[in-house]
């Protein structure tokens, strides 16, 4: 589980890097990439596309759009796809109705060739809400366990607080920092 969010982290310290993050409407994706981006230079080119945002964090790309019906805009969504190191799926813990679409999105992309590599980290947001599907309950309903092609981790979070999101960015950063330090130990 841990190497996964090393991964991530690492995206954070090097070069250019491109993450996705996916999600119905509401899920709380804009939430959570304000959560990401504090205190760091954020640029943001809101008019990449109609419907997909660029945000810019350290040499991060996120690149971010809503899922779900929206038939017709599907097919330039695959154009984003190219090069992408993680996908990050966000997912409105209290909606119950609509998990199922999600779990089809999901699908269709991890089926995609350019996403063939790609991590997948899916949070598991508004943990807050009283009777809000737990971690296990979303697993179960995307069916994670037969994902098998892709590295995958679920977090239980919530975007307001920051609470689940700024736990592992705390974390990959102290990773980060060591896996760094040992790195520039071993070069001298
Ligand atoms: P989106 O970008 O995926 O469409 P947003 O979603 O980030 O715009 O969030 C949609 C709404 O959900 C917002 O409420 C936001 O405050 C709320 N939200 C996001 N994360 C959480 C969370 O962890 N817990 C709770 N309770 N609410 C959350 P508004 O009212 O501004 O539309
Ligand atoms: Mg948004």
């Amino acid at each position: 589980m841990g190497i996964i969010f090393t991964k991530l982290w690492r995206l954070f310290n090097h070069q250019e890097h491109k993450v996705i993050i996916v999600g119905l409407d509401n899920a709380g994706k804009t939430t959570i990439l304000y959560q990401f981006s504090m205190n760091e230079v954020v640029h943001t080119s809101p008019t990449i596309g109609s419907n997909v945002e660029e945000i810019v964090v350290n040499n991060t790309h996120f690149l971010m759009w809503d899922i779900g019906g929206q038939e017709s805009l599907r097919s330039s969504w695959n154009t984003y796809y190219t090069n992408t190191e993680f996908v990050i799926v966000v997912v409105d813990s209290t909606d119950r109705e609509r998990i199922s679409v999600t779990r089809e999105e999901l699908y269709r992309m991890l089926g995609h060739e350019d996403l063939k590599k790609a991590g997948l980290l899916i949070f598991a947001n508004k943990q807050d809400v009283k009777g809000c599907m737990t971690v296990a309950e979303i697993s179960q309903s995307l069916q994670l366990t037969s994902v098998k092609d892709h590295q995958w981790h679920i977090q239980a979070c919530c975007a307001l607080t920051g609470e689940g999101l700024q736990e592992y960015i705390k974390w990959n950063s102290r990773l980060g920092h060591e896996w760094m330090e040992s790195e520039h130990l071993s070069l001298q």
